[in-house]
């Protein structure tokens, strides 16, 4: 029996569940219920996503408005604000279940936890979004399957700098070459392996065709095989035989994060 790495460390946003549409909804919502007069639609919020945090992404597109300094600085103020209608907008689609999970993610995560792998979460977003989206797919024992979760505004410098990762390893007590991470975009992909992981990809239609390279594997979704224990024992036989190539590419470890000024 191949033996299992001590943590799986999952992106949540593209990785965990397919959630960039209810995001761009969300986004939405929120420019409507402030009179904003913008829409994302589809194509743009594409390109937007290149921009990793919503907040961030909100004031990029404001700077590429580029209004007369005091509208810009009137409306940077006021991002917070309209994040937060945004939030409350998307953690409400999820919690009418219209965010499942990707296929074979549910049945990974519980496998790997009973077997007594060490699971955390690696995110840009958002942790309301985070409790709404595994209560709801997974019921009150969702939260309880992971060990350790880093989100949102806890590191400073967001994906791709790999800090959130650096951060999680830091409170799972785990090092990176004894740990899996999944992403699900070019950004994603870097913060992970910036952080010595091995990463596996699973694209989404928002991201596929984009250059995965250093991932270890790009895959369409993480049923690597049927079941959940034999996909976990499949991912970590790959692991185990490619763990040595892939940390020949993989930059060295970057310094330990400092935490936000937030945090
Ligand atoms: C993807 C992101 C997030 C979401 C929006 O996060 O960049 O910003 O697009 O969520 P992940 P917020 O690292 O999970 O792929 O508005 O809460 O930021
Ligand atoms: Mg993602």
């Amino acid at each position: 029996m191949t033996s299992l790495p001590q943590a799986l460390i999952f992106d949540v946003d593209g990785t965990l569940a397919d959630t960039e549409e209810a995001h761009r909804l969300s986004f939405n919502i929120a420019f409507d219920h402030f009179g904003l007069g913008w829409h994302w639609d589809v194509d743009l919020y594409r390109r937007l996503l290149e921009v990793t945090g919503g907040k961030e992404r909100v004031a990029f597109w404001i700077n590429s408005l580029a209004a007369p300094p005091a509208q810009e600085a009137a409306w940077l103020a006021a991002i917070p604000q309209w994040h937060a209608v945004k939030t409350r907008a998307y953690t409400d689609l999820v919690a009418r279940g219209q965010v499942p999970l990707r296929a074979g993610v549910a049945d990974l995560l519980i496998a790997a936890h009973d077997a007594g792998v060490r699971l955390g979460i690696a995110t840009t977003t958002t942790r309301a979004n985070i409790d709404a989206l595994l209560e709801t797919n997974l019921g009150t024992r969702g939260l309880g399957l992971f060990d350790a979760i880093a989100c949102g505004d806890v590191v400073s410098e967001k994906k791709p700098a790999p800090d959130v990762y650096l951060l999680v390893l830091q409170m799972l007590g785990v090092s990176a070459d004894e740990a899996i991470a999944f992403e699900d975009s070019p950004q994603g992909l870097q913060a992970a392996v910036g952080a010595g992981l091995w990463t596996v990809v699973t694209s989404t239609h928002w991201t596929e065709g984009s250059d995965f390279s250093g991932a270890a594997r790009v895959v369409t979704d993480l049923r690597f095989a049927e079941g959940g224990a034999a996909s976990l024992a499949a991912i970590a036989a790959l692991w185990r035989a490619g763990r040595g190539e892939a940390n020949e590419n993989h930059r060295p470890l970057g310094a330990m994060p400092t935490a936000s000024k937030d945090s």
